[in-house]
């Protein structure tokens, strides 16, 4: 039997595809766990956006799947789809398999909706889900009601089969990095892959999905596995690899453990490290970070979510605003990169509020940035919270990605969110970025041609705002953004539903204060 499995071309912004192409963990770890059942070939189309449907053709005719599984965030769902439908029309009787973050959350509402287009959805996480049902069909079962954890089309209806306990992680089997069938995962030209050390966070953050997958749990894998499978990320040619660990540092001495047997197994000699961490965690014990330095750390992602304490206890954040610079200091002496996520457009955020956020990026030494808009995913508290008060502006989830606006705030609308991010943020676009980003330290011709790109769109940035306006530059800015996921030859709809028309002009009333002051002003 063979399986071909697929992730998505779908990036975020439309840098992220340029500088960093990351492999999919879910798809090698279910390769890994079936891989004595069945040929598993994973296909990461984020390796292939420039043309999607001849790729997907491409490894469609390579493997000729007896089974195709796709994979897909909230903001992914739309391509799925699409891509549901060139493997129909390849060979209407290959049965096809979701499953995933969104699969998970929304497998109601799928089973209605994309009932013909799917025959599976695997819920929540999948290596014995999956390996049951591939092995339920390659026994020639057609009913698979034992399978836990497993949606089915049943006829013309889809059944929910009970849901599945969480696996222990010690049975999980290493996942199986060999099946990918193409090459080419980087991070500013550097060999990129992924691994996991622990799955779960027990925090109530009212934004983030998470519990919907794991429930409030955290389970760690072995020591030994996840040095192990490191080496075995770093002989395929990664030099950097990202741990996705949702909370690496929610149990005190997990982290500590890691760096010690990363610090006794040389790890540091092979790969450089990457994780994302959170403030209170790292902050609890800032001794751990000189350790993470030690164990070959060189990029924390860190959630700062936001600067204002009221809005941190919105998110359910607790106030870490205290801690946060200590962190940020802490991290850099030990010459570790600091990427800041950030996140804005809370229900009280007005323009000041906004511009805070840039103040604070502006003055503190972060390396690089993740500055997303509020987003309502689907089922997670906040959401119902947005809801409730009537913030949500637009239903449409190929935009929840985090960098376009789909809330409104009391005081600004979804446009003027937008519009102030790219204004007073520019970093996606400026060259500012050589001053302090993460590229140069990272892999200098990489990084030259990254600053020809951008040089050459802010010459046609600054084009725009002269030959038209400022208004017009933003539009175009926009369009591109949303250009950047349509695969299928779609046309970009550049509108905020709340405000109406794209035409429709930013509040002048508000805008002309929005100065972002010198470094030497700021507070
Ligand atoms: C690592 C990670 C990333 C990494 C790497 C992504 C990658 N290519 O692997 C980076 C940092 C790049 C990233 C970026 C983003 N991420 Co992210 N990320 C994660 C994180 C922390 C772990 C994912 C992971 O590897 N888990 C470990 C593997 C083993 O598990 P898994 O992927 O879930 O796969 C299992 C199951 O889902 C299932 N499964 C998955 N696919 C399939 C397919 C089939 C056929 C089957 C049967 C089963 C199955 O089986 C797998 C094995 O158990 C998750 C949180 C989480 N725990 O899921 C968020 C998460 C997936 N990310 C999220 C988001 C929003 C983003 C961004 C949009 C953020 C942003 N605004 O920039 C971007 C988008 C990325 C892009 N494509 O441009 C959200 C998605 C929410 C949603 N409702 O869709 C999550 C859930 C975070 C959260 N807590 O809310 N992300
Ligand atoms: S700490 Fe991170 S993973 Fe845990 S709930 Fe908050 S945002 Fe989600």
């Amino acid at each position: 039997m063979k399986i071909l499995l697929f992730s998505m071309p779908d990036g975020t912004h439309p840098l992220y595809p340029r500088f960093c192409r990351p492999p999919n963990l879910g798809l090698a770890s279910l390769a890994g766990s079936v891989k004595e059942e069945a040929d598993v070939f994973v296909a990461d189309l984020i390796l292939r956006r420039k043309n999607v449907p001849a790729a997907v053709r491409e490894a469609l005719e390579s493997v000729r799947p007896d089974l195709v599984g796709l994979s897909c965030m909230t903001f992914q769902y739309a391509t799925a789809t699409k891509i549901a439908r060139l493997v129909r029309a390849w060979n209407p009787e290959a049965p096809i398999v979701l499953g995933g973050y969104h699969a998970t959350i929304m497998h109601e509402e799928i089973a209605r909706e994309g009932a013909r287009l799917f025959d599976f959805v695997c819920r929540g996480e999948s290596e014995n889900t999956f390996l049951e049902l591939v092995r339920a069909w390659k026994a020639g079962k057609r009913r698979f009601e034992d399978v836990l954890g497993l949606s089915w089309r049943d006829g013309s209806s889809f059944r929910h089969n009970p849901g599945r306990p969480l696996a222990q992680l010690a049975d999980i089997a290493p996942p199986d990095r060999r099946s990918r069938l193409w090459s080419g995962y980087h991070i500013h030209g550097m060999g990129f892959d992924t691994a996991e050390t622990s799955r779960g966070c027990t925090l109530p953050c009212n934004f983030c999905s998470i519990t919907q997958m794991y429930g409030r749990s955290f389970r760690a894998y072995p020591l030994g596995r996840v040095l192990d499978d490191l080496d075995a990320a770093g002989r395929l040619g990664a030099k950097e690899i990202f741990l996705t660990d949702d909370n690496i540092t929610l149990v005190p001495g997990h982290l500590e453990d890691l760096c010690r047997g990363l610090i006794e197994r040389g790890t540091r000699k092979r790969v450089f490290l990457s994780t994302q961490a959170s403030v209170a965690g790292l902050g609890r014990d800032l001794r751990v970070v000189e350790r993470m330095a030690e164990a070959g750390f060189n990029l924390v992602f860190l959630g700062i979510e936001n600067v204002s304490r009221r809005n941190l206890l919105a998110y359910k954040k607790g106030d870490i605003s205290p801690m946060t610079r200590e962190v940020i200091a802490e991290l850099r002496r030990n010459r570790i990169m600091v990427m800041g996520g950030f996140i804005l457009g809370s229900p009280d955020d007005d323009a000041e509020d906004l511009l805070e956020q840039f103040r604070f990026m502006e003055v503190e030494p972060l390396d690089a940035y993740l500055v997303q808009i509020l987003t309502p995913y689907p089922k997670v508290a906040m959401t119902a919270q947005l809801e409730s008060l009537g913030l949500v502006t637009s239903q449409d989830m190929r935009r929840y990605s985090g960098h376009f606006a789909n809330v409104r705030t009391k005081h600004l609308s979804s446009k003027e969110l937008d519009f102030l991010r790219w204004k007073h943020f520019p970093y996606y676009r400026s060259i500012r970025w050589f001053r302090d980003a993460v590229g140069p330290r990272m892999f200098p011709w990489a990084v030259a041609v990254e600053a020809l790109f951008r040089i050459a769109e802010g010459l046609l940035e600054m084009a725009r705002k002269r030959l038209f306006s400022e208004e017009y530059a933003f539009l175009k800015y926009m369009e591109k953004h949303i250009s950047a996921n349509l695969f299928f030859g779609e046309t970009p709809d550049v509108r905020w539903p709340d405000v109406d028309k794209a035409s429709a002009p930013i509040s002048p009333a508000r805008e002309p204060a929005l100065t972002v002051p010198e470094a030497s002003d700021a507070p």
